[in-house]
């Protein structure tokens, strides 16, 4: 059993289609650990994106990051950081297959919907970034389980 960060980036909460990503997920077997729905200041969204900093579209991806709400889950599952990122589709939705997320909800690179951690240590990486599995409840941000279950 393992567990993955997946994000609805803020182009994909504008757009309305958060729960047709969730179907995805839930379709597939995916089980759902945790979500909410947050909005990420900069800070985050370099820490999140720090293997990113070199590259000249940084500071584009930052403000992409911070420009509205953002959907943050996780995952569980058998293979579930390699299992997301096949639904997730690859990076430019030019070349994501259609019947993954990006290539079915996106066109360009730079605006493609959603986010899969790409290891299981970036994946724990990513999940302590955004959750703070110490609390069970989050009344303001959201309805959030603890521990996976033992399934
Ligand atoms: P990934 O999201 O498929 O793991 P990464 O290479 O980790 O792809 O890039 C992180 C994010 O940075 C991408 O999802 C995309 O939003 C953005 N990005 C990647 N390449 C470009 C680019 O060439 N121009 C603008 N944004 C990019
Ligand atoms: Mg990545």
């Amino acid at each position: 059993m393992e567990r993955t960060f997946v994000m609805v980036k803020p182009d994909g909460v504008q757009r309305g289609v958060i729960g047709s990503i969730i179907n995805r997920f839930e379709q597939k077997g995916f089980k759902l650990n945790a979500i909410k729905l947050m909005s990420i200041d900069h800070a985050l969204a370099e820490e999140h994106y720090r293997d990113l900093r070199m590259k000249p579209f940084f500071g584009e991806l930052v403000d992409y990051l911070t420009s509205g709400s953002v959907c943050a889950m996780i995952w569980e599952g058998p293979n579930a950081v390699a299992n997301a990122r096949a639904l997730i589709g690859k990076t430019n939705p030019v070349e994501a297959s259609p019947g993954t997320i990006r290539g079915d909800y996106a066109m360009d690179v730079a605006s493609n919907i959603v986010h899969g951690s790409d290891s299981p240590e970036s994946a724990r990486r990513e999940i302590g970034l955004f959750f703070d599995q110490e609390l069970p409840m989050n009344p303001i941000m959201g309805f959030m389980q603890g521990e996976p279950s033992a399934e």
